[in-house]
């Protein structure tokens, strides 16, 4: 069976006052959500600190948007796996398009990573998408293919979440059809060895067009940028129809 997972990618947003007013607005707007939809929160790590605090025994999951791949060491500006389980996190988004882009992250870093995220029995997210070059040659199917090929070389597809984030729909507002969409994540599912794994979209993810991209077979959840800042909005696209 595959899990129903929506995440709110924070990004570099949100002081600690701001996570506070969130989460107080937020919580009694997924009152009545089906339990069977997890909802997590990729949050920056100092907002990750009062999460783990204010959402204990709470149904929202904490997620961090990196890792790195050593247990500990002289990695200035890193933060390891240990230290995420130990304050309640359980997910975390790897191989953002943000961070192989402006921070020279490799698809070789990427599955170090993922690696270093299940040894500490955290679910990684990991993202794959096309740049808008890449789709125009009709290369989609190929950069995709080949990023799954090398991110996932002895990565336990038992413990693992999988995001389509077209570069070309991220903040953009220039969602990706549907339909698309649902058949690029059939696409992916078709690489995996385990069938059951969940696969979200991601890109420009609105209130106003989460209910026809988890009406697609193949789309298990949404990761949300923008939209998941805002308390009203981020509630209307956990509970979509
Ligand atoms: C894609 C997405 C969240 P947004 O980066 O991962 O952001 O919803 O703002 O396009």
């Amino acid at each position: 069976m595959r899990k129903i997972i929506i995440a709110g990618n924070w990004k570099m947003y949100k002081t600690q006052e701001e996570t506070l007013e969130f989460v107080q607005a937020f919580k009694s707007k997924i009152e009545d959500t089906d339990e069977a939809r997890k909802v997590i929160l990729c949050a920056p790590f100092t907002a990750l600190g009062v999460l783990s605090k204010g959402l204990h025994g709470s149904r929202i999951e904490l997620g961090a948007q990196n890792v790195h791949w050593a247990d500990e060491g002289a990695y200035t500006g890193e933060i390891a796996a240990p230290m995420l389980a130990e304050i309640g996190v359980s997910y975390v988004i790897i191989g953002h398009s943000e961070r192989r882009q402006y921070f020279g992250e490799t698809d070789e870093t990427v599955n170090l990573r993922l690696k270093a995220a299940q040894r500490h029995g955290l679910t990684p997210i990991l993202c794959v998408g096309e740049s808008k070059a890449q789709r125009d040659a009709g290369e989609t199917e190929n950069i995709i293919i080949n990023q799954l090929k090398k991110d996932l070389v002895d990565v336990d597809q038992n413990n693992l979440v999988i995001a389509y984030e077209p570069i070309w729909a991220i903040g953009t507002g220039d969602t990706c059809e549907a339909l698309e969409a649902n058949r690029v994540i059939g696409l992916i599912r078709a690489q995996l060895t385990n069938p059951n794994v969940t696969i979200q979209y991601g890109g420009s993810v609105k209130p106003d067009n989460i209910d026809e991209i988890m009406a697609q077979p193949e789309i298990d959840g949404a990761l949300v940028g923008g939209a998941s800042l805002d308390p009203t909005s981020f509630a209307r696209i956990v509970n979509y129809q």
